[in-house]
């Protein structure tokens, strides 16, 4: 049993028991229970082609958890997992769960300053990667890691290994050991975060289980769903929204895409009759153009979900003319909340709306800065609870004191309109977060990374508007002597260990900010000067 992590409420918990919200099964159980129902059937292609069926698929993942055990890894260890789209990432999801371990899922983008800081606050005690990936090698940065967290006792390595343990040898023959406690922790998802440093998000297997299960149901998987996994594994949307454990759950295929490039995906989706997929909006906009030149065969899509940051009315119009599938808009959170536009819903919701909640349990509030509800269909930050949604991020006493309302509610940062018919428009946001085609960046943690130049006296981040991204990143400085350009910048914060995704795309420099009338950084009024400057440039903007 972890600790630090914030539980429901004891009659909450009952009710969410009781009226079968959660079915009080381990998470690992879903694979198993298809692996029964259907061991000759495909559940895992991966890009080159090998494919293993739900009973190969529930074998290795018995294998490797005996491996883990021997190890000395279970019990309520944590494990940092940064693998890409590969088998090796779904076999050993499903090990650490059997083995009582917890995964902390972090992205292959992720570099040293956010590996060593999940690494400690998880308490990791081992590290799984790939050798190389997309031209990096993860076995030096676990050399860093393990520098900065000796706690991390085991390095696990897809391919070869160097001095670390490959994960092909964690592996022996399946021993019997004790289910999961389905009310515990299962896994530990990372933030967007919007302070210094990213949060840990824990769900439990309850949880995650129905979050799946729901998601599976809103979005009619089923055996002969055939999903494509385009953004990383890692991440909420693709892993469980209902994303590659639904599928798994309903007894389909997952294929995985190495990435998101039309060249790749289009490729796969043809060759094996992909039916459904989820993609952020700068995906979207890319994919609706290549099928103006690519000439896979995209016939087999039926549902394409677009979510993670807001898709334009425009291109969500052009969706299904384009590549003749139904679309679906879903704005979630790894915090928990999922909302989705739904099969049925009339053309005006699906390209107007983000959607609205998965659960009939999802309690939503859209309130003013006062915490006060504001008249219905006007805009306010929504908050929200419910049998999916976490209740404290972990060990965060403080941050959580912020983040949560009295009574449970997460503050979400969004600001939102709620229609009669209970969907949500997303009408911008609350938190200093800049979101770069759904690639999350906190403000503050990119601000402490840029003040440790040594050229910098002040930083702030604000977000940029563009085109294809949504947003861009923009860091305002105002420099002591000679200011570092963009390029500079980020070779500094590259140096640092900050992940690329969250290097600014552009640098200003000015002698002082603008304050609001409290003595604040103005970033609103910065945000607006850069808008206006791009305007000016003819970039982007109205
Ligand atoms: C997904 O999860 P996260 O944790 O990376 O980011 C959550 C935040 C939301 O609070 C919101 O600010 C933004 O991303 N967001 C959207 C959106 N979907 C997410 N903003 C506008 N429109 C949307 N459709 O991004 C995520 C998790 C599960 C499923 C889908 C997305």
């Amino acid at each position: 049993m972890l600790d630090g992590w914030v539980p429901w409420p004891k009659p909450l918990a009952e009710k969410y028991r009781e009226e079968g919200y959660w079915e009080g099964r381990p998470l690992d159980r879903l694979l198993r229970e298809s692996a029964e129902r259907g061991p000759s059937r495909t559940a895992l292609v991966d890009a080159d082609g090998n494919r293993w069926t739900y009973a190969e698929l529930d074998l290795r993942a018995d294998r490797m958890t005996a491996g883990l055990r021997r190890l000395g890894i279970g019990d309520g260890d944590r494990v940092v997992v940064q693998l890409p789209n590969t088998d090796a990432f779904v076999v050993l999801f499903f090990a650490l769960l059997r083995a009582g371990a917890i995964p902390v899922l972090t992205l292959p983008a992720h570099r040293e300053s956010e590996i060593v800081h999940v690494a400690e606050v998880s308490g990791a005690t081992a590290y799984a990667i790939p050798d190389l990936h997309d031209g990096f090698d993860h076995r030096a940065l676990a050399r860093a890691a393990r520098k900065a967290v000796p706690g991390i006792e085991h390095v696990l390595v897809a391919g070869d290994a160097a001095e670390f343990t490959a994960l092909a040898d964690v592996d022996a023959d399946p021993v019997p050991l004790p289910e999961a406690d389905p009310g515990d922790v299962a896994v530990l998802l990372l933030s967007g975060g919007t302070t210094g440093k990213p949060k840990l998000i824990p769900r439990t297997h309850d949880d995650y289980a129905y979050n799946v299960r729901a998601s599976a149901e809103v979005c009619g998987f089923d055996g002969d769903t055939v999903y494509l996994v385009v953004l990383p594994t890692a991440h909420n949307f693709a892993l469980a929204c209902p994303g590659l454990l639904g599928t798994l759950m309903a007894g389909g295929t997952v294929v995985l895409s190495p990435t998101p490039s039309p060249e790749d995906a289009f490729a796969l989706i043809e060759r094996e009759r992909v039916t459904a997929t989820a993609v952020v909006p700068p995906i979207a906009l890319l994919w609706l153009d290549a099928v103006e030149w690519e000439e896979a065969d995209l016939s087999s899509l039926s549902l394409l979900q677009v979510g993670g940051s807001k898709l334009g009315a425009e291109p969500a119009a052009r969706v299904e003319p384009a590549l003749g599938c139904t679309l679906q808009q879903v704005f979630g959170m790894a915090e928990g909340l999922l909302n989705y536009t739904r099969l049925d819903d009339p053309p005006e919701l699906v390209i107007g709306t983000q959607g609205r909640p998965m659960s009939p349990a999802d309690e939503v509030r859209v309130v003013d800065e006062d915490d006060r509800d504001v008249p219905p269909g006007e805009s306010g930050e929504l908050l929200t609870r419910g049998p999916y949604t976490l209740r404290g991020y972990y060990r965060a006493t403080e941050h959580n004191a912020r983040a949560f309302t009295t009574d449970g509610y997460y503050r979400t940062g969004d600001l939102v309109r709620i229609l009669p018919s209970g969907h949500l428009v997303v009408e911008g946001r609350a938190k200093d977060q800049i979101n770069r085609g759904g690639d999350k960046i906190s403000a503050e943690e990119l601000e402490n990374h840029i003040l440790a130049h040594p050229a910098v006296h002040d930083a702030a981040v604000v977000g940029m508007p563009d085109e294809t991204m949504g947003e861009r990143t923009c860091a305002y400085l105002v420099p002591r002597g000679q200011a570092p350009g963009q390029r500079e910048l980020a070779a500094f914060l590259t140096e640092r260990g900050v992940a690329a995704y969250k290097l600014p795309d552009r640098v200003e420099v000015v002698e002082t900010f603008p304050r609001t009338s409290v003595g604040k950084i103005d970033k609103k009024g910065l945000g607006r000067l850069i808008a206006d400057r791009l305007r000016a440039e003819g970039i982007g903007g109205d």
